[in-house]
């Protein structure tokens, strides 16, 4: 079907952004065989640590006395205080709300219990697929750590049955803590050292593709601090360089780098307590250059980072951008990071992932990015209908498909 007038074409668009089907690139979610490390319910929404740190704006009340106190009602007096005492103005905020109006709860009765009703007469499995398919979600990639001691002996064990959920290896403790992981490794088995050499370097390798293997992870990833540099002497690049590097390319699995967290600039605060800082483009332009044959998919925490990411990958097509991270999730910024991308790579990037840390939130990170990027997508294909350039409907299908899934796995099963 030709488009030819602008009432056409938002039409076409609104109905190809709202019915597509997402895969959702990098989670905190698990399919239930991972028992507790699935969060999901109105209390989990409430105590999500981006409104823990909301919640201390308005508070005096001490840290430690507030995560002494039980789950629920610290979700009482989150409720309390950013939606009752203030207007829930905030991304995260509204996000809560964005969740209870698509399952259909009534928000007007702002009645908290009946909230806790709905979602106690739920099983856990009902709600997994309820929630993908409010958020029109068809699979979703984990973030599984195997320095976890809660996650580790589940892979041990159960692993995961749900084809919905896809893994990815997260190595953070590996890259960022050597000093105390080397340990651990040791007790599991592996014969390393503190020294990075050769029988450790082996060794290393060993532990990481015997964790692709038994997770069957989709690519491997890290958390990095503003400060990240390579090549540099540290336990870090040479791990990168000798361990990383080369598995990844005999996996030929993309090492997705997510960079900016200064972690824990407030301890107190815990999960809520990171912060971030500007970092360095030229460790990415460096791997992609050096390794020109290995995949690497990256992710910027600041927002003076956005435009310098976009331009390296147009000069390396190793190279996928991907997502609005954490502190870019607001409206403002994703469609300003949309526009940049998209002005500068066409449709050859990745423009969201959810980072959704509990079930529920599915919904509103992907309601609220769908609506964005539809916008940024209309203006766009109306620049094109300007000059005449006549589209069709199944064009519009087949990019708003690539841009919500179909770019991440043509990249994924890409040999470069
Ligand atoms: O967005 C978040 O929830 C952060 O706490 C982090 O988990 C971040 O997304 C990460 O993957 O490190
Ligand atoms: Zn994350």
């Amino acid at each position: 079907m030709k488009i030819t007038d602008q009432t056409t074409l938002k039409l076409v668009i609104e109905e190809a952004v709202n019915n597509v089907e997402i895969t959702d690139v990098h989670t905190h979610i698990y399919s239930t065989g991972f028992k507790n490390l699935l969060l999901w319910g109105i209390d989990e929404l409430l105590t999500y640590h981006y409104l823990i740190a909301e919640f201390f704006r308005y508070s005096t009340m001490s840290y430690n006395e507030f995560f002494k106190l039980s789950k629920k009602e610290q979700a009482n007096l989150i409720w309390e205080t950013l939606f009752i005492q203030n207007s829930p103005v905030s991304e995260a905020q509204r996000g809560v709300l964005t969740v209870l109006a698509k399952l259909g709860l009534d928000l007007s009765t702002r009645d908290l219990e009946s909230y806790r009703k709905y979602f106690n007469d739920m099983t856990v499995d009902e709600y997994i697929s309820k929630v993908f398919e409010v958020a029109g979600v068809k699979e979703v990639v984990m973030t599984n750590d195997p320095f976890d001691s809660l996650e580790q002996p589940i892979w041990e064990l159960v692993g995961n049955k749900d084809s919905r959920f896809k893994a990815a290896l997260r190595i953070d403790p590996l890259l960022n803590q050597y000093e105390t992981t080397y340990i651990k490794l040791q007790e599991w088995g592996y014969n390393v050292s503190r020294n990075l050499d050769e029988e450790t370097i082996g060794e290393i390798k060993r532990f990481l593709k015997d964790w692709i293997k038994k997770t069957s992870s989709l690519y491997m990833a890290v958390s990095l601090p503003p400060t990240f540099m390579l090549p540099e002497a540290s336990d870090r690049s040479r791990i990168i360089e000798q361990c990383i590097v080369p598995v990844c390319s005999e996996f030929n699995i993309p090492f997705a780098m997510m960079i900016g967290v200064n972690k824990l600039v407030n301890y107190d605060l815990g999960l809520a307590g990171d912060s971030l800082g500007k970092s360095n483009i030229e460790v990415v332009e460096y791997l992609c250059k050096t390794y020109s044959k290995n995949k690497f998919m990256v992710t910027m925490l600041s927002r003076e980072n956005q435009h310098e990411l976009a331009i390296t990958a147009r000069k390396f097509r190793n190279l996928m951008v991907f997502g609005c991270w954490w502190f870019l999730n607001n409206p403002s910024i994703i469609e300003e990071m949309t526009r940049i991308r998209m002005e500068t790579l066409g449709l050859s990037f990745i423009p969201q992932h959810s980072d959704a840390r509990v079930l529920d939130q599915l919904i509103y990170k992907w309601t609220h990015s769908r609506k964005i990027i539809e916008k940024v997508l209309i203006d766009k294909y109306n620049d094109l209908l300007v000059n005449n350039w006549i589209i069709t409907k199944e064009e519009i299908n087949r990019d708003v498909e690539n841009i919500f899934g179909g770019t991440f796995w043509t990249f994924i099963n890409k040999e470069i």
